[in-house]
């Protein structure tokens, strides 16, 4: 099996591509389109649309390469009966109370248009989507256990936003011993502060939660 090697922080992050998955965090309509969760939060979309067709370049390369891909989706049952009624009040004080009627369907209510992934990284068959409650992608969903079987132990992970799902999913793979590398190109927070500071979050201290680079790293190794 070909080792790759990608320029990364705090040092470089090997890989091959039958232990390695992308995970892509919620590229959904709610988040990157207008009307959805994340602007209804008071956000503004412009970076998190805005790294669409980085996304789509790195996850170009993954499925050339024949690399494990995966998306996940944050979003509640129609009755909303998988939403903790804390996050169901927060959201509302907020004004973006998940289930209500919005431009795009019921806000981050699975099978709704704005709950779904945006054309361009829609998910062809034989990439798994996980849809998940949390802002963990771990937490109540099968994720685990379909890494396992698939004998995966590193996650090349992207997507948004990158200081709350991103980095939530990050932080529970790295407790359950996975290796992740964040790519910071490939996600995006509303606030680009809340990015930074999350990128650097990762790798910092010799790399507590993982390794941080961009995608353009990536693709040089895997065409090495
Ligand atoms: N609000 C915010 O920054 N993010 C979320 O609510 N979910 C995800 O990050 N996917």
């Amino acid at each position: 099996m070909k080792t790759y090697s990608a320029q990364a922080l705090p040092y470089e992050f090997d890989f091959d591509l039958e232990h390695t998955a992308l995970l892509i965090i919620d590229m959904q309509r709610d988040f990157c389109e207008h009307g959805g969760f994340g602007e209804k939060l008071g956000n503004d979309i412009a970076l998190t649309k805005g790294i669409i067709p980085t996304v789509k370049t790195m996850l170009e390369a993954a499925r050339e390469k024949g690399m494990m891909v995966i998306h996940t989706r944050e979003g509640h049952r129609p009755d909303l009966s998988d939403c903790p009624p804390a996050k169901l009040n927060r959201g509302r004080k907020q004004g973006a109370g998940i289930g209500d009627m919005g431009p795009m369907g019921r806000i981050l209510v699975r099978g709704e248009y704005g709950h779904d992934i945006v054309e361009e990284l829609y998910p062809i068959e034989g990439e798994p989507i996980i849809d998940k409650p949390g802002k963990d992608a771990f937490y109540a969903t099968d994720l685990e256990l379909i890494l396992r079987n698939k004998g995966i132990t590193k996650l090349i992970v992207c997507g948004v936003t990158t200081h709350v799902c991103v980095s939530t999913t990050i932080r529970a793979a790295n407790d359950r011993g996975f290796d992740c590398l964040l790519l910071s190109d490939c996600s995006a927070a509303f606030d680009p502060a809340d990015h930074e500071a999350a990128v650097r979050n990762i790798w910092q201290q010799g790399g507590i939660f993982g390794w941080a680079t961009t995608s353009d790293k990536v693709i040089v190794a895997l065409n090495a």
